[in-house]
């Protein structure tokens, strides 16, 4: 074809409707409400969120819907279009699953930990309740029925599992009338997605899923949570957001995430610091001379990385978004040189982007697989996205899924 492939509709009809037969499969009713939350693209900032750095996501408009209704009883049930089955277990169980031990496996099958994950951190946060503003007692929660559908693609970076957290979060923070919100919401969805489902990652996905607004990404300081919107200004600009998922699939409670993790940890106790957040560019000349080579570069993806996110909200708030595409590709650079995430397919999705004049490009979200961005004038998005599919074929690469995307609204109840 000469266009992206057809976009995605946000909180779409039929990702609605999905969630509503499974509800009524599993249930024999209709769900009482509907709850939504959508994945995010990242525009730049990646891995500078566990280091308390400062990332730029925003929402998109592919959504995770989740169907829900209380029952009379203490239990909790959910389904996914991802299995036939549905799974169940008692709310005072949940402790008894949870949290999984580092390393293992959920006792639950994976899908069935995001939306369960979620519910046990709400009720351990319930405990704690003066921390993070649950203000009901773990015994006063009801039973709930939960099913969910999404059109948000799974394993493409794009934060399917944020997605998830977010509409669970938010649908159980209402139905048990805890009024979460924003950074609480975040928080909880993290907490399911490390410690309940394993995936050590940091709090950037479900700050965005939770905090988007349409037309502006969110400028976040990892640190303090504190959040800013920055309008894209992207349809003014006449400007497109072309999304590259390579269809290499990644998992981030495995492997490579972890390793990154780690080193970045290393990087910062050598240099006697809480956090590589504490670092500047001035303090990578001091730091070379003090690691190893790998670990050396660890750091400086990271410590460049946070500088090139202050960057490009500058240059958004000053010049606007055509300005930023030199930062987006020196970003990928980093993350490929330095960092050490990318694969080739998403070496080539870049390559073949600016080479037809896309304005920058850069890997989106944690790397080893998933999407790439480009930045794109509205009128050479069919040629960028030829010249993509072309490059990947010449290379032998599966074909990749190619589409646009807007910045959208973060998580909020539907219906
Ligand atoms: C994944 C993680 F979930 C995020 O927390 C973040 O670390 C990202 O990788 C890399 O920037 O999406």
């Amino acid at each position: 074809s000469s266009a992206a492939d057809a976009p995605v509709s946000g909180a779409a009809e039929a990702t609605h409707d999905a969630a509503a037969k499974l509800f009524v499969a599993m249930t024999g009713r209709l769900p009482g409400g509907f709850w939504s939350a959508p994945g995010r693209v990242n525009l730049i900032g990646e891995h500078t969120d566990y280091n308390e750095g400062f990332v730029l996501p925003f929402a998109i408009a592919q959504r995770t819907v989740a169907a829900v209704d209380v029952r009379a009883d203490r239990m909790i049930r959910v389904a996914s279009a991802f299995s036939e089955e549905a799974v169940e277990v008692a709310l005072d169980d949940l402790a008894t699953i949870f949290p999984t031990p580092v390393g293992e496996h959920p006792a639950v099958p994976e899908w069935a930990a995001y939306p369960l994950g979620v519910a046990w951190a709400v009720m351990q946060l319930a405990q704690r309740a003066h921390e993070h503003g649950v203000r009901v007692a773990p015994d006063e929660f009801v039973g709930v029925d939960i099913a969910i559908a999404s059109d948000v693609p799974v394993g493409a970076g794009l934060s399917s599992s944020a997605a998830i957290e977010g509409a669970v979060a938010l649908a159980l923070s209402d139905v048990w009338n805890l009024e979460l919100r924003g950074a609480e919401l975040a928080s909880i969805g993290r907490m399911a997605e490390n410690e309940a489902v394993g995936a050590p990652t940091g709090i950037m996905d479900q700050m965005a899923s939770t905090l988007g607004e349409p037309d502006a990404a969110v400028f976040l300081d990892c640190r303090t949570l504190a959040a800013e919107l920055v309008p894209l200004g992207l349809t003014d600009a006449e400007l497109s957001i072309v999304v590259i998922d390579t269809r290499v699939k990644h998992a981030h409670s495995t492997g490579g995430y972890g390793e990154r993790r780690a080193a970045c940890e290393r990087g910062a106790a050598i240099m006697g610091v809480p956090a590589l957040r504490d670092l500047t560019v001035a303090d990578l000349e001091r730091a070379q001379a003090l690691m190893d080579d790998v670990t050396f570069r660890r750091v400086r993806h990271v410590v460049t990385e946070n500088q090139r996110v202050l960057d490009t909200v500058r240059v958004l708030r000053s010049e606007g978004v055509r300005g930023i595409g030199a930062l987006l590709t020196a970003s990928h650079a980093s993350m490929r040189d330095d960092f050490e995430i990318s694969v080739p397919e998403l070496d080539t999705a870049v390559e073949s982007a600016l080479a037809v004049g896309a304005l920058g490009a850069r890997m989106t979200g944690g790397g080893f697989g998933g999407a790439a961005i480009a930045l794109v004038e509205d009128h050479a998005v069919g040629a960028v996205s030829d010249a993509v599919r072309a490059a990947f074929a010449a290379a032998g690469f599966t074909e990749p899924h190619i589409f646009t995307v807007t910045a959208s609204a973060g998580a909020h109840r539907d219906r």
